[in-house]
């Protein structure tokens, strides 16, 4: 996020889009709620009806995969009455010309044609958003433009275009100058609760801790003397959906999964069950025996997040410590001990004639201490500093008060710049034999797998089994009564569940959560057409067919 959640509460205008805030981020829905109750607009833009629209001032209730005319049509809009901040583009950023000409053709009328959402809701959503309009009340910022808060999640990232869909958003921003101030800027709501901190320490494909990039030959060196090695490698790795394919293709032999369950949350199961099965070696460290572990050579048994000491990075960018609250069963050791034994023991096997300092760690703060001294936006932390409410990175010296807002005075590259993007349609769409799109994601009781949430028997009680939402236009056309059993086919394979007629999804969209092991979204899910740049998977949109089981 450029912004904390504190902000929300102040903002003038808040624009979710592709987030179900209130079931997967629901502390931040309070703060939502709460600037609404102080008379914020709350402007939606998604497919399904999600809870937090009864707070909404404006719902642009979408078709999948079509928002991004709206968006795009909400900046030609901007343009065309002149709502946008000149005073910002010029003094902040670059590029506005060649973006300005792209949005000529993305009219409000072709993006209602495409998406369903009337003109009049988009040029509405336009004006709100641009001028930082109120519903009601005094603004606490006392400026003729209002402060107006960008939030997004999934529908926006899981997505073939997924990359072009965060670059308009961040293109929206930057045309009416809310950016850098309080109660502004671009919130990508992080999932997991230290996904943010996986990525700021180096868990990605193509970068070492704090975003050195490995084929940066200087940062690449610097850090292969900090690591006392000699080289370090310049190759940019395979992403987790490429990695699947590498394995069926035999070029990937071995595969060591730490904290996923592949098996649920991977695309096209069949194909994530047919790669991992061929591999020579399956490690999986995991807490439970999850579906992926079940096919492992070797499961390495960890303990829980509230059985050991670390520091999880939350969604704003804010580093907190765990304290362990409960003791760990068995055999289990924290994830950081487990790999570093592990590093150690290979290293002996290769001959290395001593232990090298770096996998002798003495506690999970010994760690951290060394992490900040490789990374530069965690150069200032110490788990001294951080106890209590913890710091927000950048943090780059010992005397640093952290960074709530980034971007205040520039962008990290200098001025910001407008990526001209154009409209890409997801890739498989609805025809004949599958007419129906389906959409996935999550539900308020339960977390992905569920590994952990169907342990617990009053969130099981409360949502104990798979159901697809469907409305009742589309019921009627397949004879579905509510409660019946379903089956949902793709062109990779078939689920059953129970039917749940509903309101809450357009015609034409069928929803169902990929919590269930007995009715397994992702088999249905597609892996073919991913992201050019984040090569992440279109979960959001696949075509499908919908039959009573009965029948
Ligand atoms: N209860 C619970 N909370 C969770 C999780 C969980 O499993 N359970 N998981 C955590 C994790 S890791 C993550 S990443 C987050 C995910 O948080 P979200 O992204 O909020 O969750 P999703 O259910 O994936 O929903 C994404 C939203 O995008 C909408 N959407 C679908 N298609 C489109 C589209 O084409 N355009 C737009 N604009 N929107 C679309 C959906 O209708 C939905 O409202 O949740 C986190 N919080
Ligand atoms: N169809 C569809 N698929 C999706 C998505 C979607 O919206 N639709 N969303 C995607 C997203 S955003 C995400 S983040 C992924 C999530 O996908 P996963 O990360 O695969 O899902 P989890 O169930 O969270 O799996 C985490 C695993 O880690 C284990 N675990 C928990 N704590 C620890 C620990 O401290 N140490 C270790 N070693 N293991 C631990 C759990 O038991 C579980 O087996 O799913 C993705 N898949
Ligand atoms: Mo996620």
């Amino acid at each position: 996020m450029t912004n904390s959640i504190r902000e929300m509460r102040d903002a003038d205008c808040i624009f979710i889009t592709g987030s179900n805030t209130a079931e997967a981020h629901p502390v931040i829905s309070y703060e939502i709620i709460r600037a609404v109750q102080r008379g914020a607009h709350l402007v939606i833009v998604d497919p399904r009806r999600i809870p937090l629209v009864d707070h909404a001032t404006l719902f642009l209730q979408i078709k999948p995969g079509t928002d991004i005319y709206v968006f795009l049509a909400i900046m030609h809009t901007i343009i065309r009455e002149g709502w946008a901040d000149a005073d910002f583009i010029n003094a902040r950023t670059e590029g506005y010309d060649e973006f300005a000409a792209v949005l000529e053709e993305y009219t409000p009328e072709r993006a209602a044609l495409m998406s369903g959402v009337p003109v009049e809701q988009i040029e509405a959503a336009a004006r709100i958003y641009a001028l930082g309009e109120r519903a009601s009340g005094d603004s606490v910022y006392a400026e003729p433009r209002g402060h107006s808060m960008i939030l997004y999640a999934m529908g926006i990232t899981q997505r073939s275009n997924g990359t072009d869909m965060v670059k308009t958003l961040a293109n929206l921003a930057m045309l009416c100058g809310h950016m850098g101030k309080p109660s502004t800027g671009v919130n990508p709501l992080r999932g997991q609760s230290n996904v943010q901190g996986a990525c700021d320490l180096g868990c990605l494909v193509n970068v070492f801790p704090g975003y050195q990039r490995v084929t940066d030959a200087e940062k690449r060196e610097a850090l292969a003397d900090a690591w006392d090695v000699a080289t370090l490698p310049d190759e940019v790795g395979l992403t987790i959906v490429e990695a699947m394919h590498a394995a069926t293709e035999g070029q990937v032999r071995a595969v060591y999964v730490m904290g996923e369950n592949p098996m649920m949350s991977d695309p096209n199961t069949s194909h994530v069950e047919h790669a991992l099965r061929g591999l020579d070696l399956l490690v999986v460290q995991d807490i439970f025996l999850s579906e992926t572990a079940q096919l492992a050579h070797v499961v390495l048994p960890a303990k829980s997040s509230l059985e050991k000491h670390g520091s999880f990075t939350n969604t704003e960018r804010r580093v907190q410590l765990l304290t362990p609250v409960i003791n760990s069963p068995g055999d289990a050791l924290p994830d950081w001990q487990i790999t570093a034994e592990l590093a150690a023991r290979l290293d002996a096997r290769l001959g290395q004639s001593r232990l090298p300092d770096y996998w002798r760690f003495e506690s999970a703060e010994a760690v951290f201490d060394e992490l900040a001294r490789v990374t530069p936006i965690y150069r200032g932390m110490t788990y001294d500093r951080l106890a209590g409410v913890g710091l927000q990175w950048p943090c780059p010296t010992p005397d640093h008060p952290g960074t709530p807002i980034l971007h205040a005075e520039q962008f990290s590259r200098g001025r910001g710049k407008f990526n001209p993007v154009i409209a890409h349609d997801p890739a498989e769409q609805p025809d004949e034999e599958y007419p129906l799109i389906l959409s996935t994601g999550r539900v308020l009781y339960h977390y992905h797998s569920s590994t952990m949430t169907r342990r617990s028997q009053p969130l099981d009680w409360r949502e104990p089994g798979g159901f697809v939402e469907i409305h009742p236009d589309d019921a009627a056309v397949a004879d579905v009564q509510p409660d019946d059993r379903v089956t949902l086919t793709s062109r990779r394979g078939s689920v059953q569940a129970q039917a749940r007629i509903s309101q809450r999804v357009p015609p034409g969209t069928v929803f169902l959560a990929f919590h269930w092991r007995e009715s397994p979204a992702n088999m249905l899910t597609q892996d073919f057409a991913l992201d050019p740049v984040a090569k992440i998977p279109e979960y959001k949109v696949c075509a499908v067919r919908l039959e009573n089981s009965h029948s």
